[in-house]
């Protein structure tokens, strides 16, 4: 990527990268607690492993975002210990193997600083990149993103992590809201719902873009 930019083959038309200050690649959850058995995404009575299949896409973005020297980002869903930031609705919320809080075999279920609740080990962050433990599901609630962002000069986001559908399309429309231009990269993000990937794909980018680009991580890594 130049310093003025280039464009990614996206759908539904090309994404004009705005400059390598201007971007940032957002790896949203990529968590051993919805990537392995035994963490929240399997207390939750979902089939964890599908999500493994885009560890190697994510990490080849992350390699080449770290190669150019541009910015990367990590969010990560999680709780404080006395779950002070998670409220009982979430808590609650249906009838999981194992709650919030609990202690399952890879240490309580999303409380931060669990083993379970790290990074899966292929996707560590590399010292100096951004990681934002988040309380919600989308990145901008509670975690001071959006200033961070702004600090940095950041207005687009290329987009990878998990679910597609609840952390991830959240995200991306939160930060649509706000500004910032969005591209979610296809086979950088997996649901435990193939259905709901595909139709999250197809609404964000419906009505000339209305929430956001999607592109295959092909298509960005050769932008960049
Ligand atoms: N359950 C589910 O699909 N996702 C989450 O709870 N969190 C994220 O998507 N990271």
């Amino acid at each position: 990527m130049t310093a003025r930019g280039t464009e990614i083959a996206a759908r539904p038309y090309p994404f004009r990268l705005a400059g390598r200050e201007s971007v940032a690649l957002l790896v949203i959850d990529m968590q051993r607690d919805f990537l392995e058995p035994g963490g929240f995404g399997a207390a939750l009575g979902n089939d964890v492993l599908r999500l493994q299949r885009v560890v190697p896409t994510v990490r080849r973005l992350l390699d080449a975002f770290r190669e150019r020297g541009l910015t990367v980002i990590h969010t990560k869903e999680g709780h404080r210990p006395d779950l002070s930031d998670c409220p009982a609705a979430k808590r609650d919320r249906g009838a999981p193997g194992l709650r919030i809080g609990d202690r399952g075999p890879m240490g309580r279920i999303l409380v931060l600083g669990e083993p379970g609740n790290d990074f899966v080990p292929e996707l560590a962050p590399a010292r100096g990149e951004l990681v934002v433990p988040k309380p919600g599901k989308g990145a901008f609630y509670r975690t001071g993103l959006d200033a961070r962002l702004a600090a940095r000069g950041v207005t687009q986001l290329l987009i990878a992590g998990v679910t597609t559908e609840v952390c991830v399309q959240t995200t991306m429309r939160e930060a649509n809201d706000r500004g910032y231009e969005c591209l979610l990269i296809e086979d950088a993000t997996e649901s435990y719902f193939p259905e709901f990937k595909a139709a999250t794909l197809e609404m964000v980018r419906a009505q000339g873009a209305i929430v956001g680009w999607t592109a295959p991580a092909s298509a960005v890594l050769a932008a960049l």
